[in-house]
């Protein structure tokens, strides 16, 4: 039986604050060699995209030397630019990915 003349003093929680990972933006920058169509072939294997997207993404960096792929955390932006770099490269091309934290 618990007694009723005794406070028990709950016991302290330590709270686990667990950090936001910090973000990256992939990015497709714009060179003048580079056949549209790769680029939206690079973007729809390497990052899923439908043939409409990628086509909006490309015509982005087209016209705006620059456009963001996509944000994610460093580990899969790094894997997925040097995957779409690599396919760049395969095809002798010189269609660049980079990224950049996010502020
Ligand atoms: N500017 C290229 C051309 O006119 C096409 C292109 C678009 C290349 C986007 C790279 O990120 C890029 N052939």
């Amino acid at each position: 039986m618990p007694r009723k003349d005794i406070a028990v003093k709950p016991k302290q929680q330590t709270k686990l604050q667990l950090q936001k990972p910090k973000l990256y933006k992939v990015i497709l920058n714009n060179d003048d060699y580079t056949p549209r169509e790769f680029v939206t072939i690079v973007l729809k294997a390497v990052f899923r995209m439908s043939s409409e997207t990628s086509n909006r993404v490309m015509m982005t960096a087209h016209e705006f030397c620059k456009a963001v792929v996509v944000v994610c955390t460093k580990d899969i932006a790094e894997t997925k630019s040097t995957e779409a770099n690599d396919l760049a490269k395969e095809a002798s091309f010189p269609l660049l990915f980079t990224t950049e934290p996010e502020e």
